[in-house]
């Protein structure tokens, strides 16, 4: 007869066996062509993960690590080695797959096409390489996000132009947290689940499953330093935040950390439109729509005030949005001040016609 643990012990352990690759698995149902695809990629994404935090761990010691570039990327934003090392960890790993046909990120103009896997690897990854860049020289917590989808026709043009449709298409998102612990959120569209990193066992094991927002949180998470840059909307918020008990700004300058803080403890994280970027600074396909995935998933919202954020079709590979994401209760206080500001400026308009 064979002999068995106690139960507590025996489900301890099949936790610690719960590998990102076998949770794809258990999600889907099946062991099928699709299921093995899906399990794969998101076990590159993992191993990407792994060698970035690797190097953040050790930047300081290690040289060249830090500091600028002395570019700017197509974004007109100075680049950081660190954006330069991540963004070439995911093209690596997902090179000679068989997985991946394309990849666009934050730090290419073009997708950037891996001819060897197509067509076998009928799907793109979109992807921030190190979202928060700012914090990488201060040791301050940053992240990584990604978004799957499956590539629509033959794109014999090479422009892509199948990507330029709502976040709805999305077939997988998450993010990597590197803060005290390397955590991967990520979802396929059957709840969000998070796992943490074990160095000793170099694998993610899975931590908490089924995460749900709550409908309301204390953390309001926004750059205030842009106060005068804002509609009126966004500022008649942030005076009512001010003026009523119960809430706490929180703002880390990296997305995924403000992100995580919101997806486990309540409240809402906003980049509004400003008078010199009216659409805000974070972009549509590799950061906003993969987080509004998780957030809706998870229970909660994302908006760009009048509009649900999955539902925007950008008109290029780089198009940004303003981003209100959180707590339902919270996403719909923002949006009512930003609806109230509309009624009065078309009642206005009327009255002057
Ligand atoms: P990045 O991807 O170039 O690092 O830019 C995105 C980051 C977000 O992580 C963060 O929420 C935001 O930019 C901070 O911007 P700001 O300094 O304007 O508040
Ligand atoms: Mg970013």
């Amino acid at each position: 007869m064979v002999e068995h643990y106690q139960p507590t012990q025996e489900a301890a352990l099949d936790r610690d066996c719960t590998t990102l690759s076998r949770h794809v698995f258990q999600q889907l149902q099946s062991f099928g062509p699709d299921a093995q695809d899906l399990s794969a990629i998101m076990n590159r994404i993992a191993l990407a993960g792994k060698l970035i935090a690797r190097r953040l761990t050790h930047a300081d010691l290690v040289e060249d690590a830090l500091g600028f570039t002395g570019r700017t990327n197509v974004q007109g934003e100075a680049v950081k080695k660190m954006d330069v090392f991540a963004n070439d960890v995911f093209i690596s790993v997902f090179k000679q797959s068989g997985l991946v046909c394309r990849l666009a990120s934050e730090e290419m103009e073009a997708p950037y096409y891996i001819p060897e896997n197509c067509p076998i690897g009928r799907y793109t990854l979109l992807y921030d390489p190190i979202d928060g860049s700012s914090n990488v020289d201060i040791n301050l917590n940053v992240g990584s996000i990604f978004a799957i989808r499956q590539q629509q026709g033959e794109d014999i043009d090479q422009k892509a132009s199948d990507l330029l449709t709502s976040g709805r298409e999305q077939i997988a998102a998450g993010y990597i947290l590197y803060g005290p612990s390397t955590v991967l959120v990520y979802s396929i569209g059957r709840g969000v689940h998070s796992f943490t990193l074990d160095a000793s066992l170099g694998e993610f094991i899975l931590a908490n499953e089924n995460i749900q927002a709550p409908s309301h949180g204390p953390n309001y998470s926004v750059n205030e330093g842009n106060f005068w840059q804002w509609e009126d909307s966004v500022r008649d918020y942030i005076r009512y935040v001010h003026r009523h008990e119960g809430y706490s700004a929180r703002y880390s300058g990296a997305l995924v950390g403000d992100f995580h803080r919101i997806l486990m403890q309540g409240g809402v994280f906003l980049y509004p439109g400003t008078l010199k970027n009216p659409n805000g600074k974070l972009r549509l396909l590799y950061e906003s729509a993969p987080l509004a995935f998780l957030m809706e998933q998870a229970g909660g919202r994302a908006s760009t005030g009048v509009q649900d954020i999955l539902d925007v079709k950008p008109d290029r590979l780089h198009a940004r949005t303003p981003l209100i994401i959180g707590s339902p209760d919270d996403v719909a206080l923002v949006e009512s001040f930003i609806k109230e500001r509309i009624r009065e400026q078309e009642v206005l308009s009327a009255s002057q016609r």
